[in-house]
């Protein structure tokens, strides 16, 4: 196991150790979260009782291969506990979200969570939000206006560079749910809390990839050991 993947593992253990039996648990999206597929997987096969909501196709589809029992978030709509991945990580437990495209249905799921245990190798953990461009999902209808109307409240907030339209080949990219998504490069996002707010008045955003107030606790794993934010 390569060592990236062996602190996935590492991480996505840690979080497992922490679940009790027979919860319903959002499970995320991205190379992290497919660790903790793995994980559960193995559990499951060991007997041990629960059932998972996934945030994606891709995420269900590895559930099916590996036998990991899943329901609907209609079927389950209030869950105990979701374990995701994310792309940064800061000191308040605020993320970025979204460069897997997941995020619109990783905000849903974790929002109908009790609790969310995020997992991830330590250097996702930052001082400062935005060195990854943040993910905004939007609808196809107006893309350049939307595209203009983020330019204008980024800049009310003194947040400028570059925000580009996330391809998959030389296509657009299409989210679960049919969507664009626009990636922004602020490099710093002093005040996510103010951005997260001047993103949602404009109506064409989806969904934009800050979690603020969203995770409980960040697992993340070094060659050090295991360190638990809260
Ligand atoms: C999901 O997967 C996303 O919200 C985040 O973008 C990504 C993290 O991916 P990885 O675990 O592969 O670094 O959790």
């Amino acid at each position: 196991m390569s060592d990236a993947k062996s602190l996935k593992r590492k991480a996505a253990e840690a979080a497992f150790a922490e679940l009790d039996e027979g919860l319903n648990i959002g499970i995320g999206t991205g190379s992290t979260a497919e660790e903790f597929v793995r994980v559960l997987a193995e559990h499951v096969e060991a007997d041990f009782e629960m059932t998972g909501v996934t945030t994606s196709e891709r995420t269900e589809t590895l559930c099916r291969e590996l036998g990991v029992p899943t329901k609907t978030l209609d079927e389950i709509p209030i869950l105990d506990v979701t374990v995701d991945g994310a792309d940064e990580i800061d000191g308040d437990l605020r993320l970025i979200k979204g460069g897997g495209g997941a995020l619109l249905r990783e905000k849903i799921v974790a929002f109908s969570s009790a609790k969310m245990i995020v997992i991830a190798d330590a250097s996702k953990k930052v001082e400062t939000l935005g060195a990854f461009p943040l993910p905004i999902e939007v609808n196809g209808f107006g893309l350049m206006s939307t595209f203009m109307a983020i330019r204008r409240v980024a800049e009310t907030l003194d947040l400028t560079g570059d925000i580009v339209l996330r391809k998959n080949g030389d296509q657009p990219f299409i989210t679960d749910g049919g969507h664009l998504i626009l990636d922004a490069s602020f490099g710093r996002i002093p005040d996510p809390e103010a951005l997260s707010a001047a993103l949602r008045s404009i109506p064409g955003i989806v969904e934009h990839g800050l979690f603020i107030k969203l995770a409980s606790v960040a697992i993340l794993a070094s060659e050090d050991g295991i360190e638990r934010l809260e």
